[in-house]
Order: C-alpha cells, then sequence, then structure tokens
C-alpha cells in the first residue's frame, strides 16, 4: 500500500466500509443517497455520491487521521476525525414518497443513536427532509446554502420534492429555525417566499451574504446550539459548479461558501451535514463541482469538529 490517491476501492476518502458503523469503526459516518426522481428539471444527481467519492480521495493520501494544515489560515483541520464509509441508501423507484423517505430516516438513526456525525451524500435536495427526520428530539437549527429557498408547499400531488425538504421540515418541527444562505434567481408565486418570511426563516440572499461580514451572518444563531448544514452545491457560481439540475447565475465562490460554512459550524455545535444536487453528468471531465462539494465538506466538518494533534 502505497496510499496512493488514485488507487484502490473509491469509498469517501477512501476510510474503511462498514454498513452499520459503530463509534469504534468512526466518527463521521458517509451516507450515500443515490437518488433523484424527485428533481424538476435535468436529472443525474443519482451519481453524486460516487461523484464525490471518487474526487474525495484526492485529500486520502493522510494517514492515521493526521491533521491537515490550511496554510491560509494558519489552521489545522481534522486531526484525529476518522471517516467511515457505511455506502448508500438503496431505494425503489416504484417506492412511494413515504416509503422512500422512511428508509432514509431508519439508515440514518442508528448512526446518530451510535453516536456518529452523519454525512449524507445526495441526491437531490428532497432527501433532506428525510434525513432530518432522524434528528427529530434534537431540533437543530437548519442552515441552507442553497440557490432556491425549497419551499414550495406543494408541486402536484407531491409533497416531497426536491423543492420543499424545508418547508416540510420546517413545519414538522423537525428543526428549531432555519437560515438560508445564497439565495437568488427568479421566483414564482410557488417559492412561498412570503409564507417562508412569515414563518421565520432567516434568508440571506446571494447578493446581500456576499456584502456581509460572516460574523454578522451567524450572529443570530445561539452560541454551541445544535446545527445541521444543508449544502446544496448550486449556491455556488456555475462557473465553479456547472455539474448540477438547476444551476443560477450570480452564485456563491468558493473561499465565499467556505467562510460561511465556517462560521456557521464555529458559532453553533455541528451535528450532521448533507451535500446535494451534484450531478456529475454536467460537470465536465474537470470534476470541478463534485471537487468543490468535496472540499467544502473537509472545510466544513474539520472547522466543527475539534482537532488533535499538528506537525
Ligand atoms: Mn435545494
Amino acid at each position: 500500500m502505497t496510499g496512493a490517491p488514485f488507487a484502490g476501492i473509491a469509498t469517501f476518502f477512501k476510510a474503511p466500509y462498514v454498513a452499520a458503523p459503530t463509534k469504534a469503526d468512526g466518527d463521521v459516518a458517509v451516507l450515500g443517497v443515490p437518488f433523484d426522481e424527485s428533481t424538476c428539471h435535468r436529472p443525474g444527481a443519482r451519481f453524486g455520491p460516487r461523484a464525490i467519492r471518487e474526487v474525495s480521495t484526492f485529500w486520502a493520501y493522510r494517514e492515521e487521521a493526521e491533521p491537515f494544515y490550511d496554510g491560509e489560515t494558519g489552521e489545522y483541520l481534522l486531526g484525529g476525525v476518522r471517516f467511515v464509509d457505511s455506502g448508500d441508501v438503496e431505494l425503489g423507484q416504484t417506492w412511494s414518497e413515504e416509503r422512500r423517505n422512511r428508509t432514509i430516516t431508519e439508515r440514518v438513526s442508528p448512526l446518530l443513536s451510535a453516536g456518529l456525525l452523519p454525512l449524507v451524500l445526495g441526491g437531490d435536495h428532497s432527501i433532506t427532509y428525510a434525513v432530518l427526520a432522524a434528528f427529530r428530539e434534537g431540533r437543530p437549527h437548519l442552515v441552507q446554502l442553497d440557490t432556491h429557498m425549497d419551499y414550495w408547499d406543494e408541486v402536484g400531488d407531491m409533497r416531497y420534492t426536491h423543492g420543499s425538504p424545508i418547508i416540510r421540515a420546517h413545519e414538522e418541527d423537525l428543526v428549531s429555525g432555519v437560515t438560508q444562505y445564497g439565495t437568488r434567481g427568479f421566483h414564482t408565486v410557488r417559492d412561498n417566499v412570503a409564507l417562508a418570511r412569515q414563518r421565520g426563516v432567516r434568508t440571506f440572499w446571494c447578493r446581500e451574504a456576499k456584502q456581509t461580514p460572516v460574523d454578522e451572518l451567524v450572529a443570530h444563531i445561539e452560541p454551541d446550539s445544535p446545527v445541521y448544514v444543508t449544502l446544496d452545491i448550486d449556491v455556488l457560481d456555475p462557473s465553479i459548479a456547472p455539474g448540477t439540475g438547476t444551476p443560477q447565475p450570480g452564485g456563491f465562490s468558493y473561499e465565499q461558501a467556505k467562510a460561511i460554512l465556517q462560521a456557521v459550524v464555529r458559532r453553533g455545535k455541528l451535528v450532521g451535514m448533507d451535500v446535494v444536487e451534484v450531478a456529475p453528468a454536467y460537470d465536465g471531465p474537470g470534476q470541478l463541482t463534485a471537487m468543490h462539494a468535496a472540499r467544502l465538506i473537509f472545510d466544513t466538518i474539520g472547522a466543527g469538529l475539534p482537532c488533535e494533534g499538528s506537525f
């Protein structure tokens, strides 16, 4: 074993694969949800988990969970943090929304019971509702980085599409509050901007978030309170993240997203994270979108969990 990133099977971060991990196996449990049938436009996010896993191996050369040094911020990250890859949730194509949701929730709950931090790789954004259902008791604050509010009340007969995970989680009281960063693009009445505002969702529109110091962006989050982060990769500008189903011009740079994510998890206490809407078919050969997804995962979890050791 040379530890070469490009050799071996591409689990996330080349972490060991354990289908039902316990705390003995790791600290962060990766779970893929390759599902994109709730997409309203371009499909393909079902291939997101594999794409993110493959690109993640680029950073997998460290041994024995030694820390990374981020020279730009002068900080050590992820020292002593062990990842374990628990594989994918497989969902039947003919299943009802309720059955799909239940199946996802039932895979996340044991990870929480085992004391692991779930890191869920989508999949389209519909999966976030089902993941949050496993957090019902802890009621974390939901932090959403996303072009879209995903607060659509309903789309025809479907209540759990990728346009509605936030409204469903919010109205079912799975979360203690909602903060959105990066909202932009053309909105229709179905986006329910007014409804979200009326219910207390705090929305930082993309241009506003870019122009506001990060300390102010997170000041309303209760210090050390549980925070769940959902990162819809379309919050990034399409010039650096084209591989997604519903891109919009004018998004965050990598640095802007990183700064917000790190400020959020340093203010609150990170209890779980998902990254959704990576659709590699539109990504091109450079794997840009998956690369940014993987790197922002490391930046966020690295800032959110204590780091042991330095070198
Ligand atoms: Mn979304």
